[in-house]
């Protein structure tokens, strides 16, 4: 059989992921450093480290940050009690939360509001997932598989309503959601997906070049949800064999032993040139240059944060 490489297109940033981590290296422009960073700014280990040689200081706690220091939120969002925490604390905040989980934030406030139980799809102790049920902690019951819709015990089932995770499998979303349904006839649905249009993208993509597909390597962090997602997708579309590296370091020779057709792809928190990093290392294997099959373009993109956009402004003249 010809050997060959595919590799996935959309893959990669994000609007959101952009947004961020342009955000982190004003704020050192404009503040100078250190300028600190609340959790990993987005879940990869290479934009950490470039960031932090470059002045970021990442912390787990808004107790860490020294009294009045400049913050950066990350961009998987934070519940109130961290922004209060921040406030307390007196510091300089700049919310790089990505604007599509700001929306599932609304959607939580507003189905609260309305006196609706929520039944949030994702999985515990991801930070997406503690800011998003911070919003209506008393409200909120997370829901993490199909399995577990059995247990769900609800105070009204006439009042209630789903949201979700935007980085799940949107597969099985959907069947947490009909099971959901089946069990609460009257759920209600959030006026718009959660699960943003990048992780849709990736997943369909990563879906067109895994059938066919001895392997697929998927380029992401251990803690990147949307990364680990797409090697569950590529192994359910139909690819033999799928797995996740941080960088080309990671590839493992034994996993090319009698494999003809790769596919590469990556998550949303990714710099492509760990991409390409990879696509060298399978020439120098021995396997020929990629071809890249894309499903469809992506053109959006979020403005600055409004505060740093004042900040940038001011610094500038
Ligand atoms: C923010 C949000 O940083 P990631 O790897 O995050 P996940 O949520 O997949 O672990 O990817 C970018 C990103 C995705 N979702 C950032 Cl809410
Ligand atoms: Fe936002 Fe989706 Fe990226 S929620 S940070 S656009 S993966």
């Amino acid at each position: 059989m010809t050997r060959s490489v595919v590799v996935a297109a959309p893959r990669g940033y994000c609007a959101g992921v952009d947004r961020a981590v342009v955000t982190v290296e004003r704020a050192l422009e404009i503040y100078g450093p250190p300028v600190y960073v609340r959790k990993q700014i987005v879940h990869n280990k290479h934009v950490v480290e470039d960031l932090s040689a470059r002045g970021a200081i990442f912390v787990e706690e808004i107790a860490e940050v020294p009294e009045g220091a400049n913050v950066v939120f990350s961009a998987h969002g934070v519940s109130p009690q961290v922004r209060a925490e921040a406030k307390g604390r007196n510091l300089h905040t700049i919310d790089a939360t990505c604007p599509l989980v700001t929306k599932v934030h609304h959607e939580a406030k507003r189905f609260a509001g309305q006196g609706n139980q929520i039944l949030l799809i994702g999985h515990s102790g991801h930070e997406e997932v503690e800011g998003t049920m911070g919003e209506a902690p008393e409200h909120t019951i997370l829901v993490e598989h199909p399995d577990d819709v059995a247990g769900v015990e609800v105070d009204d089932p006439e009042s209630v309503a789903w949201l979700s995770q935007t980085t799940l499998s949107v597969d099985e979303t959907w069947e947490t959601v009909d099971a959901l349904r089946a069990k609460f006839p009257k759920l209600i649905d959030p006026p718009s997906d959660d699960i943003c249009y990048a992780t849709q993208n990736r997943q369909s993509a990563v879906k067109q070049i895994a059938a066919n597909a001895d392997l697929v390597i998927v380029v992401g962090s251990r803690n990147s949800s949307n990364s680990v997602r797409l090697v569950e997708v590529a192994l359910d579309a139909g690819a033999k064999a799928a797995h996740r590296v941080d960088n080309a370091s990671e590839v493992d020779p034994a996993w090319l032993e009698g494999v003809d057709k790769i596919g590469v792809t990556s998550g949303a928190s990714v710099p492509d040139e760990l991409v390409q990093g990879v696509l060298d290392f399978l020439v120098e294997q021995g396997y020929p240059a990629a071809t890249e099959e894309r499903l469809t373009e992506e053109n959006l993109t979020f403005a600055l944060p409004p505060e740093l956009r004042r900040d940038l402004k001011a610094a500038r003249g």
